[in-house]
């Protein structure tokens, strides 16, 4: 088989044929958009490929037809696929590791499609072939004649067609290939995915015009003056109506601005002109420095509070439509995010002109990682290799030059996982000469010479805290530990959100705020990159890696952001929200008084509204506004509770105070009223109800027992209360193990419950003895697994006083309990009409010892469905903490009362524990027809292990001797 005219597959050369890079502009030369339908054939390979496809001659009648932009391996999965299924691997590459060889077996895809020159295309200039994004290697043909090959996926590329094109039709091909040697640089945790997935369009480059721009818009905090200058053509004019600017390309201009930060977008619309062209741009005024070993912008020390983002649409893939990147920005804003790092590839170019508009600080970073030469030693790994040289600078050049006229980008990143070598300092060198207004990042390189930024992933928090002090180990490299113990320090990827979790995250960002040279961070990952899939019954489901069947793969690791694959919030992005909040309400009640803290770096708080409201038990009491001056950026206020909280009658039950900060008005990314942070103190608290001393007394009944209202079993087991049959409370300590739970550097914690010496999963409950009588009802038992020694001690104390059963449940480790429990509690289940479940404690939504912060006490109300958190992969999920009392009614029925003395957490589900363990997607899972209901006295935290550390030492849930004790109540 001949391969000639294909050595560019397996070339580590970035491409052939290709005009130099440029700033991405909008321009009003001609253009022509080629998005749509395209002719599409995809080939076994390249023995496979249709000889002549570019020809416009060639009849490609009987192709199918694909959409252009879009990734072939997405179309139609629920249906035959036709071009092949999406594939994940992390790190691990899903082809020999052969550089720069690639399989035989490497789909191409044939695209072809004729288009017409509009008639007033111009007929002097140029006329050049733009792709935004293709993936992976590509040629490119026009009426024909080869205009050259490009490598780079997410980077993009221009070819001259200008001897080419001619009026009326045209025929373009492309031929793409899955493999090619740039597949060793773009191994990135993600899907393999395939195609002309950016936008393709013509466009005239008109002589005389202005082929490219470098806006430099610096400011100057101590003057409160901008400077400009554009690099441009030479001749053109460089204006800024609202500024009054009209200057010369290469002028420099300085005067009075409003500056550009995150918190306070501030563009100016700009116009760069010649006789030939104009072009807009949107200025922005602020300079980035590393200064006293910090990151600063405009003179001040700034704090991340953000995303690792990848692009991902769960039905397209890394096709993304333009409202669905503004929406990522509109969540992330929501939710108090202000930075994202472009994990780990440039974005689409819209996105960081949305980025400009909405306000986030953006890490740029460019489309590498070679992280699969980490299982051979990093053996051979391009990163140092002098001939993959080229391909690198390649690589930073075209996003450098594509994005720098972004005032959102604030640092440049090599990339990601490439471990060490001359070529990533290459890349470092070349883009501080082009561009010295922007520092460099690469987590790479842990001695960090060629960067200017110290950059970790996943350190635990006590490395965090020995870096903020500056007792971090030195370097391996003695000669850089100054530079690098003196540069500022940032997490590029900590708390890792995959499943349930991350945990953790508050004590980070204490870290944060306590030592200056830690200036945040981004939590590992944005989004779950789950592919949007339906039942044969039209039920919808992701899928992650292992579902379409590939041979090498890793799982659900690819689902593990804060937002689940349709962009609704996990609760980790509600509570990611309320610990990174950019103001601070504490409500003390001893002091009587609030204090407000702005945690802005740049923003007064004028944009925010402060509002108060009392309840009693939940109920709602009183509300007001209060009245703050507008806070300068690092600025406190105190100030007395509001009149009307003096002037409550006694309360009822407990009695709380929550202060919230919401938007005054509408913000590009938010309507007014949207909460921005909230405090909340306690005014009273209320006696927790505790079992009187007379209890009335248990009897022997008919095969069981009996004592009030409820009844027994013959092993002492709940069976009935005041009618209500229920399957009675027991000893559970298992819960679905989480991602946290499965996985770890080290020992994954599931691994230990489910040993065959703990088996935690299967408990057996041995009754020991039955004590019925004046006291109530005691029934001691062991509960302990097949094949275990150890075992732990349950004593039921059943009591009936005031028209409550209570239930104290004592617990006894026997044996080596050297480990943390799942959860510590019981478990009891009724019938499935007890569907409606109102509570008083934490809420609204799920929190676990380590992800608690977002929980607010009130009163809430939910269904058992809304009470489940549809996380992808099932597992533990959905407990709520702090519950004082909950009440499980059916409709118009009965209903069963639980309390607290004085508190538990609640979890109530249609299904039980072992269901969810034994899920692999959420419609695995089938409603029982019973509600299993478990009552916590604690549950282990959540810890961030799938990827980083466990759960810190005071989140653990360790086995000691203990009691707990729940109140039960049936009635209406
Ligand atoms: C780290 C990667 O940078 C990121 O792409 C992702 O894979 C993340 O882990 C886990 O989801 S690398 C890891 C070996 C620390």
């Amino acid at each position: 088989m001949s391969q000639t005219g294909f050595t560019y597959v397996e070339s580590v050369s970035p491409g052939s044929g290709r005009r130099g890079p440029r700033a991405a502009l909008a321009s009003d030369a001609a253009a022509l958009s080629l998005d749509g339908d395209w002719r599409f054939r995809l080939a076994a390979g390249l023995h496979d490929v249709a000889e002549g496809f570019e020809d416009p001659g060639f009849d490609a009648g009987a192709w199918d037809v694909l959409a252009v932009p879009s990734m072939w391996q997405m179309h139609d999965l629920d249906g035959d696929a036709p071009y092949g299924k999406p594939a994940y691997t992390n790190v691990v590459y899903p082809f020999p590791v052969d550089p720069p060889r690639v399989p035989d077996a490497n789909p191409t895809g044939e695209y072809r499609r004729v288009f017409t020159l509009p008639a007033d295309w111009p007929a002097t200039g140029r006329t050049v072939l733009r792709f935004e994004g293709v993936d992976s290697a590509f040629a490119v043909w026009v009426n024909g004649v080869r205009l050259g090959d490009g490598k780079g996926s997410r980077l993009p590329t221009e070819f001259d067609a200008t001897d080419h094109v001619r009026a009326g039709e045209n025929t373009v091909a492309v031929r793409v290939h899955q493999w090619s040697a740039a597949s060793y640089l773009e191994d990135q945790d993600m899907w393999w995915l395939s195609g002309i997935f950016r936008p393709v369009s013509l466009v005239h480059r008109p002589e005389g015009g202005i082929e490219d721009v470098f806006a430099h818009a610096d400011y100057d905090h101590r003057t409160g003056r901008g400077t400009l200058r554009v690099e441009a053509p030479e001749g053109a004019r460089v204006s800024v109506p609202e500024l009054g600017i009209d200057i010369a390309a290469g002028e420099t201009v300085s005067l009075a601005v409003e500056p550009w930060t995150a918190e306070t977008p501030r563009l100016y619309d700009a116009e760069v002109a010649t006789e030939s062209e104009r072009v807009s741009l949107r200025i922005g005024f602020r300079t980035v420095k590393i200064e006293d070993g910090l990151l600063k912008v405009n003179g001040k020390r700034i704090l991340l509070r953000g995303v690792n983002r990848h692009e991902w649409d769960p039905d397209h893939g890394r096709t993304l439509s333009v409202e669905t990147m503004r929406r990522d920005l509109e969540v992330m804003k929501r939710h108090n995010v202000n930075a994202v790092r472009t994990s780990h590839y440039p974005p689409d170019r819209r996105f960081l002109d949305l980025c400009d508009e909405i306000g986030v600080w953006v890490v740029d970073e460019c489309d590498l990682e070679t992280h699969g030469f980490f299982f051979y030693d990093w053996r051979d790994n391009p990163s140092d290799v002098p001939m993959w040289r080229e391909a690198y600078l390649d690589r930073m050049a075209r996003m450098v030059e594509r994005d720098k006229n972004h005032p959102s980008v604030i640092m440049w990143s090599l990339g990601n996982e490439s471990h060490t070598g001359q070529n990533l300092a290459a890349m470092s060198a070349w883009a501080k000469d082009r561009d010295p207004s922007r520092p460099i990042h690469y987590e790479g390189d842990w001695d960090s010479g060629y960067v200017d930024v110290y950059s970790r992933m996943y350190p635990d928090h006590a490395e965090t805290d020995r870096i903020g002090q500056k007792t971090e180990a030195p370097t391996k490299d003695p000669a850089l530990d100054e530079h690098r113990r003196n540069i500022p320090f940032i997490l590029c990827e900590y708390a890792h959100a995959m499943g349930n979790g991350p945990g953790g995250m508050t004590e980070y960002q204490r870290l944060f705020e306590q030592h200056e040279r830690c200036q945040g961070g981004f939590i590992w990952e944005w989004i779950d990159h789950g592919v949007r899939m339906r039942t044969e019954d039209g039920r919808e489901w992701f899928a992650y890696g292992g579902d379409f069947g590939e041979p090498l793969h890793d799982g659900n690791f690819v689902v593990d952001g804060l937002v689940f694959p349709d962009r609704e919030p996990s609760p980790g992005l509600i509570e990611f929200k309320k610990v990174v909040e950019p103001v601070r309400i504490t409500v003390d009640a001893g002091s009587r008084r609030i204090t407000v803290e702005n945690l802005r770096d740049f923003a007064d708080t004028g944009d925010l509204e402060f509002t108060w409201a009392v309840e009693d038990g939940g109920e709602p009491e009183h509300e007001g506004r209060l009245d703050l001056p507008a806070l300068a950026p690092g600025n406190a206020a105190i100030v007395p509770f509001p009149a009307g909280v003096g002037e409550l009658a006694d309360p009822r039950g407990e009695r709380w105070l929550t202060v919230r900060a919401v938007l005054a008005k509408d913000e590009p990314w938010a309507a007014a009223g949207h909460e921005i942070a909230w405090g909340q103190g306690q005014l009273a608290a209320a006696a927790a109800p505790a079992p009187g001393s007379a209890t009335l007394a248990a009897s022997a009944a008919d095969r069981g027992y009996l004592l009030g209202d409820a009844e027994f079993d013959a092993y002492g087991r709940l069976t009935a209360l005041g009618g209500l049959e229920i399957e009675g409370p027991r000893l559970d300590l298992w819960r679905a193990p989480t991602d946290n739970d499965l996985r770890s550097w080290h020992a994954p914690l599931a691994d230990k419950w489910r040993d065959n010496a703990v088996g935690l999963h299967r408990l057996e409950h041995k009754v020991l003895g039955i004590d019925a009588g004046d006291d109530g009802l005691a029934v001691t038992t062991r509960v302990a697994a097949g094949g275990a020694e150890i075992g732990m001690g349950a004593v039921y104390r059943w009591t009936h006083t005031g028209g409550v059963l209570w239930l104290t449940v004592e617990v006894d480790p026997e044996g080596e309990w050297d480990f943390p429990l799942p959860r510590l509690g019981v478990r009891a289940s009724l019938p499935k009409a007890f569907g409606d479940v109102t509570w008083f404690g934490g809420g609204p939504g799920e929190a676990y010892a380590d992800t608690r912060d977002a929980a607010r006490v009130g009163r809430f109300r939910s269904t058992v469905a809304g009470l489940q958190t549809p996380y992808v992969f099932p597992q533990e999920n959905g407990s709520r903490i702090d519950v004082r009392w909950a009440r499980l009614a059916a409709a118009g029925g009965p209903a069963l009362t639980v309390y607290g003395a004085p508190q538990f957490a609640l979890t109530v589900r249609p299904w039980t524990s072992e269901d969810l363990e034994a899920a692999r997607h959420r419609t695995d899972l089938a409603e029982r027809d019973r509600v299993y209901v478990n009552l916590d006295a604690d549950l282990q935290g959540m810890g961030s292990a799938a990827c980083g550390p466990g759960v810190l030492p005071e989140h653990r849930l360790l086995p000691r001797a203990t009691a707990f004790t729940l109140g039960f109540r049936a009635g209406e």
